[in-house]
């Protein structure tokens, strides 16, 4: 078989066009790609959703790869152990209630997970704003390439359509930022110290539709709370990606 450079280059531009264009309209944006979101994104994929998650970096798996001070582990509580049972994640019991997994293979199998239901990825493509109407929700995302944005091009964005944007960008609660810088009725708090216990137990209770439309999980939700963080311990952001999932799915009615 001969190989030509041009169907080659054909098959990557059809392809990856005919995605954007699929996804100009979704059930569901998450907004990053570290454990909450990919979390998130997995189980929205299982339940039906037309769910895509938009990262604004290279790979996939924010801040989960560097573990603990570059030591790629990660801790998970009790109540989080079925996540990575259900993910097929492996683990060790390290003491009653502590289990340590490997952050790359945590990562690796969540990103699988929601490959295998169906989610798409846009990587490189960062949210730089939200698009809202006169109904006051958030009905889109509007986006562009990262590299524009690194360079300070002025490039004008495009803007996809959501029925739901769930805000999984961290410690920096991107989205609702946006909102509240243009005058949205949402006040981000900025999250507080270092307390894993607080933050690990209020994370589902922070974990909510903060916004018409607009959902948080993860660090972004105990930002906007004003509550504390956890260190490297990761079942709450499990957990609250579970919790966004279903809220997101009974908001559409799945
Ligand atoms: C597209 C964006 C944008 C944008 C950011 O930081 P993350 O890993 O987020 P979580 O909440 O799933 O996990 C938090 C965890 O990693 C952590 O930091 C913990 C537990 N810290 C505790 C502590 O005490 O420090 O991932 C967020 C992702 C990243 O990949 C970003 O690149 C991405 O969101 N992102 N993507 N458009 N505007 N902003
Ligand atoms: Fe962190």
């Amino acid at each position: 078989m001969t190989l030509n450079e041009v169907t080659i280059s054909r098959a990557i531009l059809e392809e990856q066009h005919q995605a954007i264009i699929d996804y100009l309209e979704m059930d569901a944006a998450v907004v990053g790609g570290g454990p909450s979101g990919l979390a998130c994104a997995a189980l929205l994929g299982e339940k039906g959703v037309k769910c895509a998650l938009i990262e604004k970096k290279l790979s996939i798996g924010g801040g989960m790869w560097g573990g603990g001070m570059m030591f790629p582990r990660i801790v998970v509580q009790d109540e989080a152990r079925r996540l990575l049972d259900r993910f097929g994640i492996t683990y060790r019991e390290f003491e009653p209630g502590y289990y340590v997994a490997k952050s790359v293979e945590t990562v690796s199998k969540l990103t699988a997970a929601a490959c295998d239901a169906g989610v798409e990825f846009f990587n490189l493509t960062t949210v730089e704003d939200v698009m809202i109407r006169g109904d006051g929700r958030v009905g889109g995302l509007v986006i562009n390439w990262t590299p524009v944005d690194m360079a300070g091009l002025h490039v004008d964005p495009l803007t996809v359509a959501c029925t739901c944007t769930v805000d999984a960008t961290g410690h920096d609660a991107m989205v609702a930022r946006m909102i509240e810088r243009k005058g949205g009725r949402l006040q981000v708090k900025g999250e507080s110290f270092m307390w894993a216990e607080r933050a690990e137990s209020q994370i589902l209770d922070h974990t909510r539709e903060v916004f018409p439309g607009l959902f948080v999980t993860g660090m972004a939700a105990n930002a906007v709370a004003g509550e504390c963080r956890m260190g490297p311990i990761f079942g709450g952001m499990l957990l609250s990606g579970e919790r966004a999932a279903d809220l997101v799915a009974a908001r559409l009615g799945r």
